[in-house]
């Protein structure tokens, strides 16, 4: 059910603010262009059955090129802000060494659209797209790893610290680390869990050195993005209560404590130890870790329930380290077409449990969104009631967090356009605008007018 009364209903307070989320390696294509170098999700992508359909981000959505379209798109939804990623082999094609400029010149002239359409841009430095010649020498499993992200870092800030003032280090390093290592789902594509929790550690580490260099050069708005997936157990048998321990141990807490306290919980530390992967950590390593933010993104789309017991056959490979005797619970009442449930009251919760977690922390919400099977109707259209009926329960579900005192500074639905949903290929559509794949061709859908209308009254009553 479509919602107008919610939407009309739903205020916000002023200095609020409203944009969408994308990520390079899911939008760009033009993946030879201007000397970029390749990453893991090329050689992942390329490799057979490791997508859906074999499908790779070659061509994408052509934004590479079509960016200044995109841009328009923007600015007719009336986004106050836009979250996108650097594509670290654009800038250093082979990891580290050589800067090349033209994809530098790229990023520079997104910026500068965006700021001459009055959107305001946050950069995040990495969104999965390791440079594979990093991964040749180890990737994230590799400790030197962190200080060539430290040194990006510092390479992109150089270049447009000047008119980008919002900087995330990480887009949830949980998926890197454990979708990467772990279960394998994601690039690298290897599945062990010493590689797992030595990229969990050598991912927080790189953010840490990253937000030093950064602070050198005078970044005065740095956060990290973390991904939330609460976790419930099946039943109050101790078995169950100690299997959602484990997961939501390293789903979240894993990630949120060491970059909000400067620690990792003891109990999640001492399971990866008995799991014979112990998390690699030297001498100082979690002040780095712990340095202050300005800001924590929040991306939130479902919760879990999880049940103690042997895998079902058939079930795919767990992301968690020791977590082969662990179950999740298939979802209650609607699935999208990902096949996740619908929660916003666990968005609620979320917020205020990581307000508790992080407190004096101000948060963003940088992804929240949903795919659904949309179509370009006769009239010209796409009517999307699922995705709307999404997007304005998990706005007042975040409203609501806000009146409990949560403080939550904006919010970005994921994602722009539809766009390469990874392992998932093509198939899967969380954009506020629909994209032909066959003509790019970009349509507005109902969301985003619903959406639109929104920021539209929130801009007149602020
Ligand atoms: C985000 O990831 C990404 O940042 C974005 O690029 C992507 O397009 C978007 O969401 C939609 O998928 O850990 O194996 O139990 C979301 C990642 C997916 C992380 C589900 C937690 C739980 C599965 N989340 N995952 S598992």
């Amino acid at each position: 059910d479509i919602r107008p009364e919610l939407a009309g209903g739903l205020t916000f307070p002023p200095g609020f603010f409203f944009g969408a989320a994308t990520a390079a390696y899911q939008i760009e294509g033009a993946v030879d262009a201007d000397g970029r170098g390749p990453s893991i999700w090329d050689t992942f992508s390329h490799t057979p059955g490791r997508t859906f359909r074999g499908d790779t981000g070659d061509v994408a959505v052509e934004h590479y090129t079509r960016y200044p379209e995109d841009v328009a798109l923007m600015e007719e939804l009336g986004l106050s802000a836009y979250r996108f990623s650097v594509a670290w082999p654009r800038v250093l094609p082979e990891g580290g060494g050589r800067v090349e400029q033209r994809g530098l010149d790229f990023y520079r002239r997104l910026v500068d659209e965006l700021l001459e359409r009055g959107v305001d841009p946050w950069l995040t430095l990495y969104h999965w797209d390791l440079p594979q010649a990093l991964q040749d020498r180890g990737g994230w499993t590799d400790r030197d790893t962190s200080a060539r992200f430290a040194d990006y870092a510092g390479i992109v800030h150089d270049a447009l610290g000047d008119r980008v003032r919002h900087w995330s280090t990480l887009n949830e390093p949980m998926v890197s680390a454990l979708l990467g290592h772990q279960s394998g789902a994601h690039a690298p594509g290897i599945r062990d869990a010493v590689s797992a929790s030595r990229a969990v550690h050598h991912l927080l580490l790189g953010h840490g050195l990253a937000t030093r260099v950064l602070r050198d050069k005078g970044a005065d708005h740095l956060g990290i993005t973390l991904n939330f997936t609460p976790m419930s157990p099946a039943s109050d048998r101790p078995e169950d209560l100690d299997a959602a321990r484990r997961l939501d141990g390293q789903q979240n807490r894993m990630f949120l404590l060491p970059v909000a306290t400067g620690a990792y919980p003891e109990d999640v530390v001492a399971d990866l130890a008995a799991a014979g992967a112990p998390l690699p950590v030297e001498d100082g390593d979690l002040e780095v870790i712990g340095a202050p933010l300005d800001w924590l993104g929040v991306n939130y789309y479902f919760e879990q329930t999880v049940r103690a017991g042997a895998r079902p056959e058939g079930m795919p490979p767990t992301s968690f380290i020791g977590g082969e005797d662990a179950v999740e619970l298939d979802p209650e009442g609607v699935t999208t077409t990902m096949g996740w449930g619908v929660s916003p009251e666990a968005f609620t919760r979320l917020l205020r449990w990581i307000g508790e977690q992080a407190p004096g922390l101000p948060l963003v919400i940088t992804e929240n969104g949903s795919a659904w099977d949309d179509e370009v109707s006769p009239d010209g259209a796409v009517h999307d009631p699922e995705r709307t009926d999404f997007l304005l329960r998990h706005l007042a579900a975040l409203r609501t967090a806000m009146d409990d005192g949560v403080d939550v500074r904006g919010y970005f639905a994921w994602s722009l356009l539809d766009n390469y949903e990874w392992a998932r290929g093509y198939a899967q559509r969380f954009g506020l605008v629909h994209v032909d794949y066959e003509t790019q061709r970009r349509t507005i859908k109902d969301s985003g007018r619903v959406y639109a209308d929104l920021i539209r009254r929130h801009r007149e009553q602020g």
